[in-house]
């Protein structure tokens, strides 16, 4: 463990420059443009939008004659995002001392495995040696037929997309994304991995409209994670409006709040974006973790271990590492709880916290350094009943579901001899082999509920064989959502009426 604290450098600053002859068109809803200004070249459309993405000749003015044209809403010109944090690492090909920084962890990875998630990782791509078995792949798509034979406007993209490139070749070349990939996995080991390249070559940057095109692909190919570490001081439309996009139709989007120590960066610095500063060993905010009221959530990011393209080990330091220890803790929870809305998850994140400095959100913190502990914890619904009671007594029902955005139904049930019966909002008992199971209460849990069961009418004399008969009960509690799906796992807990 030493030895990672060798590695001292902070990098401290990010800067953009103008990516002089790209830019992104928004074309007016049912639009079309036939004829294009000459300075124009249009590259493509990207699928399933009214965005076109255009290159120009340097100096020639050309995004100013472009809004001069009717139907197009808004130019953006690309800029350069660069990716910084693997300046700062450095190999240590030690395979014992790998460790991400997050205690505890393994109590996450019970949880959930993050089986069945598809986290997008947009940056350098993924190494496919290292990683091969755990990368989604595109099942309607046939690989090196020359053909894009899902219609999605990428030919061959089975292994994912290189848009640096513009090639089916996502596969990292300098390591970022490989290590971005390593930490989240270390979480949630079973997620499916959807690798999206934006940088070409060995390029440490890359152009915003790459980024933007890369968010709305992810989203397309069915990502219900993204992880973008990287981030930038300038804001980009076509970026944000990607990052909509792929909001409202179902995505967590988390990103790095940046590595400067001042404001969050964008597009961390979004609303619908989960903004993941870096705490040190020892707990405490990073010094270049970004400071201010964008700030979510902080994650391990100093001296972390994270895995190279090579399969080497390698020390590496950034918010772009704390982001997939949080990005791997989403896919846990969805995992566990495919129904999830982003907004519960939030949620459920946020709380799952150690609360440092000022008590509740501050701006070094946000709500906290992720604990695995607390955050297995909230994310559990768990029954409170006494081990025993005597017969005829009060008996008082404890729940804590977890936090949610949406009214959840709740059912309370038990089982007696080999029956499950649950309980009415009327107090009366059913069998729930005649009678579907319909919700005891409906409301939006985010605290501790007590409800008393005696004085429910039904809990002694509607289940014929139970009056005055003593014995072990199992209580159960499901959590449902308004349509009849399950929000979280059953659960039954023992208890012995006495007489
Ligand atoms: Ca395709
Ligand atoms: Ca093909
Ligand atoms: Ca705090």
């Amino acid at each position: 463990m030493k030895f990672f604290l060798l590695s001292v450098f902070i990098f401290l600053s990010l800067f953009s420059m103008s990516h002089a002859d790209d830019a992104m068109v928004w074309v007016e809803e049912g639009k079309r443009i036939d004829t294009w200004p000459a300075c124009v070249d249009v590259d493509r459309n990207i699928p399933d939008t009214n965005i076109y993405r255009i290159s120009f000749q340097p100096g020639s003015g050309c995004p100013d004659v472009l809004m001069q044209v009717e139907g197009v809403v808004f130019v953006e010109q690309s800029k350069s995002v660069f990716i910084p944090d693997m300046l700062i690492s450095q190999t240590s090909g030690n395979a014992h001392t790998c460790d991400i920084g997050l205690e505890n962890s393994d109590v996450l990875t019970d949880l959930g495995s993050g089986k069945d998630i598809v986290v997008a990782v947009i940056d350098t791509g993924v190494s496919f040696t290292v990683y091969f078995s755990s990368l989604k792949k595109n099942i309607n798509e046939i690989p090196g037929d020359g053909i894009d034979n899902d219609l999605n406007g990428y030919i061959d993209d089975y292994d994912g997309w290189d848009f640096g490139d513009m090639d089916s070749d996502p596969a990292d070349v300098l390591g970022h994304g490989t290590q971005v990939t390593s930490i989240l996995l270390s979480v949630a080991p079973q997620a499916s991995i959807l690798p999206i390249k934006v940088n070409s070559g060995m390029d440490i940057s890359f152009s915003t409209g790459d980024a933007a095109e890369a968010i709305y692909y992810a989203a397309s190919r069915g990502a219900d994670v993204l992880n973008l570490s990287f981030s930038t001081d300038d804001f980009s439309f076509a970026i944000y409006s990607a990052v909509i996009s792929a909001v409202n139709s179902g995505c967590v989007v988390i990103a790095a709040a940046g590595n400067d120590g001042a404001n969050v960066n964008f597009p961390a610095s979004m609303d619908e974006v989960i903004a993941v500063g870096s705490h040190d060993v020892l707990g405490a905010p990073s010094g270049f973790s970004p400071i201010g009221d964008a700030m979510d959530i902080l994650g391990p990011g100093e001296d972390v271990c994270a895995t190279n393209i090579d399969g080497m080990d390698t020390i590496v330091t950034g918010t772009s590492f704390s982001a997939p220890v949080i990005t791997g803790a989403v896919a846990v929870l969805l995992s566990m709880n495919p129904n999830l809305t982003p907004g519960s998850i939030k949620k459920i994140l946020f709380k799952g916290t150690n609360d440092i400095l000022d008590p509740g959100w501050d701006i070094f913190s946000g709500y906290g350094n992720i604990d695995s502990i607390v955050l297995a914890s909230v994310s559990t619904p768990s029954i409170n009943l006494p081990d025993q009671v005597l017969q005829g007594s009060q008996l008082d029902v404890g729940f804590t579901l977890p936090p949610t955005d949406t009214l959840t139904d709740v059912f309370f049930a038990l089982i007696f001899k080999n029956v499950i019966w649950w309980l009415d909002s009327s107090g009366f008992w059913h069998k729930a082999s005649e009678t579907p199971f319909s919700p005891l209460m409906t409301f939006k849990p985010d605290t501790f509920i007590t409800k008393n069961l005696y004085g429910q009418s039904g809990l002694y004399d509607s289940i014929d064989t139970t009056p005055h008969e003593p014995g072990n009960y199992l209580w159960g509690i499901g959590i449902f959502d308004k349509n009849g799906n399950m929000l979280a796992p059953l659960i039954w807990k023992e208890m012995n009426i006495y007489y």
